[in-house]
């Protein structure tokens, strides 16, 4: 309610502004669209990527942005492709930007896959037209089985790990720089094993995965002290602050630093709702010296009395914004050095398996990476995960998803929301609900997608499980979801996990229209 009264204070507002002073660049913006520029892609998954166009229609005068996601249609993201998420940023006068999907081109014969696409949260006043949703198609090129796991090709395992770490794809010197590590040991079986390792490893441990990766996972301790971002979010935020960043090519640490000043702004409105929750005390106002101090709380490290004073003088003077405060807090060199280790372990999961870590795996490897003093070599962190059959999994699987959707509800209020499956056990498990009362649990995807237009987020489809009981705080109605979203992940359904007690699988639906 709220929401609609502020649009109708602002609508009201800009036309007092527009018989005053005539046109402004918001207004101006209304006859403006973005959509993609073809509502079907094709790729052949030997090309490795597949591009992307985005167009403005319309007037093009002021700066503009909007946001895009691919997901998984019957193209698996840990599989198949790399998702490929984030924000164009078009200047005035752009009228088309591009983005790239990566493509896993594996050795298996495989039927052709889809992966899905949308374009969300315009800026400017600009409108979304049709297609905003569309669909990649990717067409195999194996034709008969093969044993071998592309993963044991080199280059194959150096381009992934670009993919993996980086979310981009390698350049040519890079990529001829770490493969030629490995294949320097010809046939030396020994040798090759200890390169893939520490090869492996030089991708958490570079510039380029520290100034980037690494410093989005530090921005998630303010963000909640006890949970890692979801991989998705992680992803989303590398591939932002590393666009067009190659470590070594000219100009580099430039765009870096740029990247990073507009990551950490865009960064800080869209936490802003969760930071603020977990760092303030709802009862008093925030004030600067309150937000410093809350950062270093939650972090738990005691500034040198100089750089919390310098922060606070900085936000008084208006020389720092609250986001390029947290960004030098999560630089307190202390800071950096205390997570480096637990960065580390989370990133064997997100990197190698594409997946949130288990509280169990997590403090397994973070106490044997402490008990051999942060040596990965002696600890066989490393190693584990590039030899085990989870991540080798990965390169070999050859089924297209399954999907089915289904509706459930929230009686007896009028809230619905439809989700997708893609497991074979648990469509047959949701067809035999149908009619009944069950919780139904999932992760929080903020982004609308097209199957559930209704709302501004949907749920992450290997995430959703049935259940007769949950734990309290997952519990939510289906509105209080849409209207709260921006505070989802904090103290509201922490882990963006919602479970609606009370929920009902009212009926599957017929693959809905893009
Ligand atoms: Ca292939
Ligand atoms: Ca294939």
């Amino acid at each position: 309610m709220t929401f609609t009264r502020d649009l109708c204070c602002l609508f009201v507002f800009v036309i007092l502004v527009l018989e005053t002073v005539g046109p402004s660049p918001t207004v101006a913006q209304i006859n403006s669209a973005f959509r993609f520029d073809a509502s079907t892609y094709a790729a052949q998954e030997s090309a490795g990527g597949v591009q992307v166009t985005v167009t403005r229609s319309g007037d093009t005068a002021g700066a503009v942005t909007v946001d895009y996601a691919t997901s998984s249609g019957t193209a698996s993201e840990r599989t198949d492709f790399t998702p490929a998420l984030g924000t164009l940023r078009f200047a005035a006068g752009e009228t088309t930007k591009t983005f790239t999907i990566l493509i896993t081109d594996n050795f298996t014969p495989e039927s052709s896959e889809t992966i899905d696409l949308m374009l969300f949260k315009p800026t400017g006043g600009v409108a979304m037209s049709a297609p905003d949703a569309a669909v990649v198609t990717i067409s195999d090129d194996d034709a008969t089985p093969s044993s071998a796991n592309p993963i044991d090709e080199t280059r194959f395992f150096v381009r992934q790990h670009y993919n993996d770490f980086l979310g981009r794809q390698p350049d040519q010197a890079g990529l001829d720089f770490w493969t030629n590590q490995i294949e320097s040991c010809g046939t030396d079986a020994q040798c090759r094993e200890v390169k893939r390792i520490n090869v492996s490893a030089a991708f958490f441990l570079s510039i380029e995965f520290q100034e980037t990766g690494y410093f989005v996972r530090r921005l998630y301790r303010f963000y909640s002290a006890n949970l890692w971002p979801i991989w998705r979010e992680f992803m989303r935020d590398v591939q932002e602050v590393g666009r067009g960043v190659v470590v070594g090519a000219p100009g580099w640490q430039e765009r870096l630093e740029a990247n990073k000043r507009a990551f950490i702004e865009d960064w800080y409105v869209r936490h802003r709702v969760v930071l603020e929750s977990q760092i303030g005390d709802p009862r008093y106002t925030l004030t600067d010296e309150r937000y410093v101090d809350g950062l270093f709380r939650k972090i738990q490290i005691t500034p040198a009395v100089d750089e919390r004073r310098v922060l606070i003088d900085g936000l008084s003077a208006g020389t720092e914004t609250r986001a390029s405060v947290l960004r030098k807090v999560a630089d307190n060199p202390e800071f950096v050095r205390r997570e480096f280790r637990p960065a580390f372990v989370i990133m064997q999961y997100f990197g190698y398996l594409r997946r949130e870590p288990d509280g169990f795996g997590l403090r397994f490897w973070e106490d044997k990476l402490n008990q051999f003093d942060g040596d990965f070599v002696r600890a066989e962190m490393v190693k584990a995960f590039i030899v085990s059959g989870e991540y080798r999994e990965r390169f070999t699987r050859s089924d297209a998803l399954p999907e089915a959707f289904f509706e459930f509800d929230y009686p007896p209020r009028p809230e619905a929301v439809v989700f997708k499956l893609n497991d074979p056990a648990r469509i047959a498990e949701a067809r035999g609900l149908i009619g009944h009362y069950r919780i139904v649990i999932g992760t929080i995807i903020k982004e609308p997608i097209y199957y559930n237009r209704a709302r501004r987020f949907h749920l992450e489809p290997g995430s959703i499980r049935f259940a007769e009981g949950a734990i309290e705080v997952c519990d939510t109605a289906i509105g209080a979801v849409d209207d709260g979203l921006e505070g989802v992940g904090g103290s509201f359904l922490p882990g963006n996990v919602m479970c609606p007690w009370g929920s009902r699988i009212v009926r599957e639906v017929p693959p809905p229209p893009r």
